[in-house]
């Protein structure tokens, strides 16, 4: 991959200057130049309370990773550092109180479709704890990476994701960047493509098909991840800003944070609000995911519709949990740390 300093540097004002004239949406390398603006953030076609009401967004320009982190880009983060993410690190019996040393091993939650009709309103009879199941073992110990590097890391929790945006200069994207960069110029419409599930006949994401969480039909040519440029980028050239895999915001999860942000007019880069708090799961420190996942279907979870919103327990992850990251746009910012 081209990313010596010299290179990254004329990307960069080769960028700075289709941005001076209006043409967003120039990759730098791997990264996307997002130029600022106000827009509408929610969702009015999706039946989510949290997402709802719509309100008045402004940002400022930022870089965003064209694509979410590979595997190819993972591990290349974890030989420069040796990082081991929290999938692969034994759970401190401190912080989990109430389970028994014995069950406390390294592992991750792995898609398991049942074998039979099951209610969807108990994720657990389709989620598997595995051991040593982590982004190099996606399905367990037995599982490798092979033939999936160009495919997202997964298996990713939170702090694993802040480090490695971190070691490379960067940081995860707010919600609202996030949004702002799905809907890749489009307003108001259902999805990071525009107001078709599929246009003109085809999937525009690695999606679910099929009855879930039993038979998945695969009509996309992917039962799991795929590779991060598999399905047409948005307006903006990113990929993958729905389906494949969930991506990690910065923001904390609260119900309430739109209800909130709207009653404050136009709202400017917003973080996020400052606490935490799911009422369906009060012990859980969470934060906002986006863009949904292969296991996403029109009929459960349809969280790649682009307004929508999904929250993590920031020490969990699975096997359809990834992310990307972002940096903020200055004027010599072009020329990246050159790591990825
Ligand atoms: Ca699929």
């Amino acid at each position: 991959m081209s990313c010596g300093g010299i290179d990254m540097r004329l990307d960069g004002w080769v960028a700075l200057f289709l941005w001076a004239n209006g043409l967003t949406g120039f990759a730098s390398s791997n990264l996307v130049l997002i130029k600022g603006g106000r827009f509408e953030m929610g969702c009015r076609h999706c039946n989510l309370e949290d997402a709802l009401p719509l309100h008045q967004v402004e940002l400022s320009s930022f870089w965003m990773d064209q694509t979410p982190v590979t595997n190819a880009q993972f591990g290349a983060f974890v030989r420069r550092s040796k990082y081991l993410t929290m999938a692969q690190t034994k759970p401190n019996p401190a912080d989990y109180p109430s389970v028994q040393p014995e069950y406390l091993v390294a592992g991750s939650a792995v898609f398991s479709p049942p074998g039979s009709a099951v209610s969807l309103n108990h994720a657990l009879a389709w989620w598997r704890y595995v051991e040593g199941a982590s982004w190099r073992h996606p399905e367990g110990p037995a599982t490798n990476i092979g033939g999936r590097l160009d495919h997202p890391a997964v298996h990713i929790a939170f702090p694993d994701a802040q480090a490695y945006c971190e070691e490379t200069g960067m940081r995860l994207p707010t919600e609202a960047e996030f949004e702002y960069a799905a809907r890749g110029g489009l307003d108001g419409k259902k999805y990071a493509w525009g107001d078709e599930l599929k246009p003109r006949g085809k999937w525009a994401a690695n999606i679910w098909q099929g009855e879930f969480p039993r038979k998945n039909l695969a009509e996309d040519g992917y039962s799991g991840t795929s590779p991060v440029r598999a399905f047409p980028s948005n307006g903006y050239g990113l990929y993958d800003m729905g389906g494949n895999v969930w991506q990690w915001t910065s923001d904390w999860y609260r119900p309430d944070t739109y209800r909130l942000d709207a009653t404050a007019g136009i709202v400017r880069n917003p973080r996020g609000p400052s606490t935490s708090h799911d009422p369906f799961d009060p012990g859980s420190l969470k934060r906002v995911q986006r863009g949904g996942s292969f296991l996403c279907s029109d009929h459960y979870c349809t969280r790649y519709l682009v307004g929508s919103r999904g929250k993590g327990g920031i020490d969990s992850a699975g096997s359809n949990t990834g992310f990307r990251c972002v940096k903020d746009f200055k004027s010599d910012s072009g020329s990246k740390s050159g790591r990825h």
